[in-house]
């Protein structure tokens, strides 16, 4: 589509400006997010799949997906089609992307550790893998099995027993199974429980469990999960905050974001190819050009300019990168732009200064951190072993991206035997009588004394 339009995106100058912190991050741009329609709108598919199972989600599929799918739980032959009709460079590309991932995820598995705190008094930590997952990838504006890999290969890294993935019926083949390259990949990645469900009732689906359609086969479509993960649209994040709680949940992602870090020394080309990368997802993603200098911001807006008409989602990238969530942070300098990068938060963080090395370290809140002008944003979303599951909207304050830990519980065990708790027992037993809980006492007392209720033994 030609793009004639604006493409010019806005000025935030925070230069001789020293903002306090809810100054800072109230300057920060970000999409508003309108969650309560979504709200009123996903109750009701939740509870339909709840009661009525399979017919619920195969009328949600005609509903939203506009395909009746043939199969709800897709066939493995299918699969196994998928993959024998991939075409080979795909296939190369993914399988380096699973190697590559699947390295770094083994250096990830976390290491159960034991503290001795005295004799017969010990803690230790094990890391459980959770037994049944379900990864939601979506479908609507472009299919990602990228992100099939991201779900899937931490997953299992952890060993997780049972995998399950849910992803939109597609209307390109009559039967309504999910994209070809998606089933491949699961193929690929060994998993065989797929459904070919999308939106707010693939949430509900793992949530609940769903069993078939026919009244007189009661039988099981799916069980129910205990985390879903995995990015979607709108829809998607508000079932799974609604589910949250009932089930784990990974995180409740909003449109993707990047902001590029950046001084003079920053190739302008570069810098906007990389804000109209991440504008191409989505018409709310985020693209923040964080900088010190005012040459780079408008030599960056005139390659923008220039670029934006020429890529194929120009109509799309365009009312990104001129959203009220985009645009240029003007700052004094270096520190001022790793201040504003730190309120931002961003999903995607990239560094391209003249010595990022330096810059690295100062960075506090980021979902994934890409430094210099060699790791672009699309590398982590493919390929670098990294993964691409990112907290959104500011969340890397607080939150990370999908990784083994994701898939484990640290459950703690406690091991102490006699001697170990025969040292604590009085002691115990003073803060249990504190508490006004004087039975907690009693438990430890009764191992050591006839009478633990008789005072006067105390
Ligand atoms: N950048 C997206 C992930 C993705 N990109 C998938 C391409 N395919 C969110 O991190
Ligand atoms: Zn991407």
């Amino acid at each position: 589509m030609v793009n004639m339009g604006n493409n010019t995106m806005r000025i935030i100058d925070l230069r001789g400006k020293r903002l306090t912190r809810a100054a800072m991050l109230e300057a920060m741009p970000r999409a508003e997010m309108g969650t309560r329609e979504a709200h009123d709108l996903v109750a009701p598919i939740l509870e339909d799949v709840k009661s009525r199972g399979a017919a619920a989600l195969r009328d949600f599929g005609e509903k939203f997906d506009h395909i009746r799918p043939e199969h709800l739980r897709v066939p493995v032959e299918a699969m196994r089609e998928a993959l024998n009709n991939l075409d080979d460079g795909v296939r190369a590309a993914i399988e380096e992307s699973v190697r590559r991932i699947r390295a770094v995820c083994s250096s990830q598995v976390p290491e159960d550790f034991h503290t001795d705190l005295a004799e017969d008094a010990r803690v230790s930590q094990r890391w459980i893998p959770i037994e049944r997952v379900g990864l939601y990838v979506p479908g609507g504006k472009a299919v990602y099995p990228s992100s099939v890999i991201m779900n899937v290969v931490p997953a299992q890294t952890a060993g997780v027993e049972s995998v399950a993935i849910a992803t939109p019926p597609s209307r390109k083949n009559d039967q309504g199974l999910p994209d070809a390259t998606i089933l491949a990949t699961c193929a690929i990645l060994g998993v065989d429980e797929v459904y070919a469900v999308g939106g707010a009732q693939a949430i509900a689906m793992f949530a609940y469990g769903a069993r078939g359609s026919e009244p007189q086969d009661g039988e099981v479509l799916c069980d129910p999960v205990d985390k879903i993960t995995g990015p979607g649209n709108i829809f998607v994040a508000t079932a799974k905050s609604m589910v949250s709680g009932m089930v784990g949940i990974d995180a409740v992602a909003g449109p993707t974001e990047i902001a590029i870090l950046a001084d003079k020394t920053a190739k302008p080309g570069w810098v906007a190819a990389d804000l109209i990368g991440q504008a191409e997802h989505d018409e709310l993603a985020g693209s923040v050009l964080i900088t010190d200098s005012e040459e780079l911001a408008a030599a960056v807006q005139a390659e923008l300019d220039k670029r934006v008409p020429r890529t194929e989602h120009a109509e799309r990238v365009a009312t990104s990168v001129t959203g009220r969530q985009s645009g240029i942070i003007l700052t004094d300098d270096l520190d001022q732009s790793v201040a504003a990068a730190n309120a931002y938060a961003a999903e995607h963080l990239e560094i391209q200064t003249a010595d990022p090395y330096a810059v690295v370290p100062r960075i506090k809140n980021a979902g994934a951190i890409f430094r210099g002008p060699y790791s672009p944003v699309p590398l982590g979303d493919y390929m670098s072993g990294s993964n691409h599951v990112l907290p959104t909207g500011g969340t890397a304050r607080f939150a990370v991206g999908l990784g083994v830990h994701t898939f484990m519980k640290p459950v703690e065990v406690i091991e102490y035997d006699k001697r170990g708790l025969k040292t604590l027992a009085a002691r115990i037993n003073a803060f249990a009588v504190s508490e006004d809980l004087p039975a907690h006492g009693e438990c430890v007392l009764s191992r050591f004394i006839d009478d633990p209720y008789d005072k006067a033994t105390l």
